[in-house]
């Protein structure tokens, strides 16, 4: 039998967790291995390096002797926030970052191929409820992340589309992501209210705001599904589908509370450009993969929600 490997960049981060989980539980790869800057214990049957993909040279004998069939490109600086504050180290992992892991794997290992997790942030200003697959000419991106991200799929339509499926995410949650997100940045306020370490106040940015929230897990399963089914050279979203106003996730979370909460309002987490209304198309990952949603998003929030009560 063909022995199938897999590489999963930024594997280490909220995304990668629950994708090596996925492709375990689903027995995709034979060897799964993680390049990411952080060092971490994956448990059994995952092989981790400590690795700037900046520096992926150093790490061109073992791609090599690995041949991965697929390589799938997480590693990114992935906050907004961040990317605001430090556009050139945005750009230079997110743009340059990928195209030296894409020249160095190429000729190390030419017959792999690769799925690039962009972002649905690259549409920024586009107003089309719900957005469905459009030409990189069209994006109007807001921030230096999400001109990243477009410069980054530019890069590959243009240079290395024969071996590339992109992927446009729209927002996902779940167990594990870290503040900075809407859904961790309530649910970790609440859990420490419960726990008595806060004050009964949370405080929020912009309220009516809608977004199309999926669950990590769904999302990641739509990754491996397109490693089977997707078609390379194209680009895919992955969405709900619906809109969500985030006051309608603050409202579901705080029914959840196991104590009194009153919200507050604060100035500084009001994003500045932010769109009204930001919902996805994922027809074309449906027909292409028999991709479907699976968990309910109130099941999504109750976990997010106890994931933060269990964190030490
Ligand atoms: O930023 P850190 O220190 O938490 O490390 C992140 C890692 N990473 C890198 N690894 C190797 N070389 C780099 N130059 C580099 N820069 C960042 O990638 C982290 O461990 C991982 C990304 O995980 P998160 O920040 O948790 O992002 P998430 O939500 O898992 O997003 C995965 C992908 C990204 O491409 C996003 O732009 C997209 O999905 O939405």
């Amino acid at each position: 039998m063909e022995n199938r490997a897999v590489i999963i960049t930024g594997g280490g981060g909220f995304v990668g967790r629950h994708l090596i989980a996925e492709l375990q539980a689903t027995k995709a790869f034979d060897r799964i291995i993680v390049f990411d800057r952080n060092m971490a214990d994956f448990g059994p049957g995952v092989e981790s390096y400590a690795l700037d993909i900046t520096d992926i040279e150093s790490k061109k004998e073992l791609i090599r002797k690995v041949q991965p069939t697929w390589v799938i490109h997480l590693a990114a600086i992935a906050g907004v926030g961040f990317s605001i504050e430090h556009p050139d180290i945005t750009r230079t992992i997110n743009v340059f970052g990928t195209k030296s892991l894409l020249e160095t794997t190429i000729s190390a290992s030419p017959a792999t191929k690769f799925l690039v997790i962009s972002s649905a942030d690259i549409y920024g200003a586009v107003s089309s409820d719900p957005i469905p697959e459009l030409s990189l000419a069209s994006a109007r991106p807001r921030n230096p992340y999400a001109e990243s991200k477009l410069e980054m799929e530019a890069l590959i339509e243009k240079e290395f589309n024969d071996r590339c499926i992109r992927v446009r995410p729209f927002p996902h949650v779940g167990p594990g992501q870290q503040k900075g997100f809407v859904t961790a940045d309530f649910a970790s306020q609440i859990a420490a209210i419960e726990a008595g370490t806060s004050e009964p106040i949370i405080s929020v940015g912009n309220l009516t705001a809608v977004r199309d929230f999926s669950d990590v897990r769904d999302v990641v399963r739509a990754y491996r599904l397109l490693l089977e089914r997707g078609v390379v050279g194209e680009a895919y979203h992955v969405a709900s589908g619906v809109g969500r106003s985030i006051e309608s996730v603050l409202t579901s979370l705080l029914a959840m509370s196991r104590v009194a909460i009153r919200t507050e309002l604060d100035q500084s987490r009001m994003r500045p450009s932010d769109t009204p209304t930001v919902v996805g198309n994922a027809e074309k990952l449906k027909a292409a993969t028999g991709w479907n949603p699976a968990i309910p998003f109130e099941q999504t929030l109750a976990d997010v929600l106890n994931d933060w009560r269990n964190r030490k």
